[in-house]
């Protein structure tokens, strides 16, 4: 296995030459703490079948399978398909998935330590994902707004990027929403967490899936302490381009490997019909978030 850091203002390393079929416990652990270390990983010329991918996942966590059915593989339901190619003339997965800011699983008390993604058909243009290291964001935060948001706890929903199901339609929106409520309460969570495997501090908030902010008493302190937050971590740029934003645009046989609970990300849909499919597996380590 050889490792390349990629350059200062880049994010992750670049792995080549493992095959993960008969990867070692030795390398597991060292791209296990790759992931801490650098946040993503990118495993270059993989080929792997898909019961081949979901058992090198299982060997870094416990494989989560995603709460709603629609995004499953018809096969394979532990991956997350997201898909704008139908198969036999049927919808596989959900298209245009995650298109927001946001880190998986966010709006549970249960986030992944580690997301896979292991795209199957890549478009020509406008692809890749953006990233956001939100131990890196907090770090950059000025003084005075870091003091606001000291002992803090922010809240976490599903509501704003819940996608309707086909089996919603004719149903009264007030049900669905209903249904959302109480299947996937907010969730309150220190705005700042230790993060479970580094310490590092950890600004632990999304545009998507991040919608209030509290004072220890459960005191609302209001939507424009947040949005004060979206802007200064960049995420209210929808170019994408503000220092400490990274596109990463992968290449066919890319396996990406990411850190769950540092990074937030967004996906780079193409505006253009082109199609695309990837494959998401996701798996916790069981830690909890505390403060810092
Ligand atoms: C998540 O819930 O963790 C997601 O990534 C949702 C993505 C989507 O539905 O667009």
């Amino acid at each position: 296995m050889e490792f390349s850091t990629a350059s200062a203002d880049r994010l992750g390393v670049t792995v080549r030459g493992l095959i993960p079929q008969v990867a070692t416990d030795d390398d597991i652990k060292q791209l296990h703490d790759a992931v801490f270390e650098h946040k993503l990983v990118i495993l270059k010329n993989q080929d792997l079948p898909s019961a081949d991918y979901l058992e090198f996942a299982r060997r870094f966590g416990d494989v989560v399978r995603y709460y709603e059915p629609m995004y499953e593989h018809p096969e394979h339901p532990d991956i997350f398909v997201s898909s704008n190619v139908p198969k036999d003339g049927k919808q596989i997965g959900v298209p245009r998935t995650g298109k927001f800011w946001h880190s998986d699983y966010q709006f549970r008390p249960d986030p992944f330590s580690i997301t896979f993604i292991y795209p199957q058909v890549i478009p020509a243009k406008n692809r890749g994902t953006h990233y956001i290291n939100m131990a890196d964001a907090y770090t950059r935060l000025p003084e005075d707004l870091k003091r606001e948001i000291e002992g803090t706890y922010s809240v976490h929903s599903v509501r704003k990027y819940f996608k309707i199901r086909p089996s919603d339609v004719y149903r009264p929106l007030s049900e669905v929403i209903r249904e959302v409520e109480t299947k996937t309460p907010p969730h309150i969570c220190p705005t700042v967490v230790k993060h479970p495997r580094t310490g590092e501090p950890v600004l632990y908030i999304s545009e998507g899936f991040t919608v209030g902010i509290q004072d220890a008493d459960g005191n609302d302190l209001g939507e424009d302490l947040l949005q004060r937050l979206f802007e200064a971590t960049g995420q209210l740029d929808d170019t994408c381009s503000q220092p400490g934003t990274h596109l990463v645009t992968p290449e066919p046989g890319d396996l990406l490997m990411w850190d769950n609970r540092s990074l937030i990300h967004r996906a780079l849909h193409t505006p253009t019909p082109e199609p695309t499919v990837s494959h998401r597996v996701t798996v916790s380590d069981g830690a909890t978030l505390q403060p810092v």
